[in-house]
């Protein structure tokens, strides 16, 4: 009995709720807009990214980026050479020195080489023969997006970060050393200089092939795209040689 009066109750006030916004804004859909508006609200979410500013700060992702979240990013680095566009937000380890011992340190790491695009330049940083480190202690800033890296490998090794990092490329006229964002699959290198902006702004794609050995490159000669049309791997990282700067493109 209880149970009805209350359930009655309710039903009466919903009515009388229904009557009064359908009365002030004139029309029946624009009340049942304002009735269902659901908000999830995350508290302290600076970014507004879904996660909490103490959630992001775990994990080493940006609590003031909405592009650096955190989740799993995994990087397999093979004996030798490896190109690689490093997804983790490189922010909070601060500087050279910090990356190369999560990347497993002088026993795993002799040499990574950092590209920096501002000065069109490869920042070298390593080991010497006495375990000594050496080189630029390169201090990362934010925003500076995806960390273009070619890091040599004492051994077949997975380093896994805490944090994902996909912001939009910033490409300098000259040189770039960039890659996708696990999310994006099915690109090769012509849909990619295409989408970019075609002859106009980009000149040329390179990527390492670790099953030959070799670069492979697509390139515009005389209006014509040549050479071969690799597939863009997430993870790996690729040479665009643009001709004029594009900024914000999100591939
Ligand atoms: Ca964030």
């Amino acid at each position: 009995m209880v149970v009805k009066r209350l359930f009655t109750l309710s039903g009466v006030f919903l009515i009388l709720l229904f009557a009064l916004l359908c009365t002030r804004d004139g029309n029946i859909a624009s009340a049942a807009s304002n009735i269902y508006v659901r908000v999830t609200v995350v508290p302290d979410d600076i970014d507004h990214d879904g996660y909490s500013n103490d959630e992001e700060i775990a994990a080493g992702s940006n609590p003031a980026d909405p592009d650096s979240t955190p989740g799993i990013t995994q990087l397999n680095l093979y004996t030798g050479v490896n190109f690689i566009s490093l997804r983790a937000d490189v922010l909070s380890m601060r500087n050279a020195v910090t990356l190369l011992e999560s990347l497993g340190g002088s026993q795993v790491i002799p040499r990574v080489l950092i590209f920096d695009p501002g000065s069109q330049s490869f920042i070298e940083a390593g080991y010497n023969e006495a375990g000594e480190f050496y080189g630029e202690n390169y201090a990362f800033t934010a925003g500076q997006g995806n960390l273009g890296l070619v890091i040599y490998s004492k051994e077949d090794t997975v380093v896994v970060f805490s944090s994902v990092y996909s912001p939009a490329w910033n490409l300098k006229q000259g040189i770039n050393l960039v890659g996708i964002p696990n999310t994006v699959t099915g690109l090769t290198a012509s849909n990619l200089l295409d989408r970019i902006g075609g002859e106009v702004v980009v000149n040329s794609m390179s990527g390492y092939n670790g099953e030959t050995g070799r670069f492979e490159t697509m390139a515009y000669y005389n209006g014509q795209l040549v050479g071969v049309d690799f597939r863009i791997v997430p993870g790996e990282g690729h040479f665009i040689f643009m001709k004029n700067e594009v900024l914000g493109f999100r591939p």
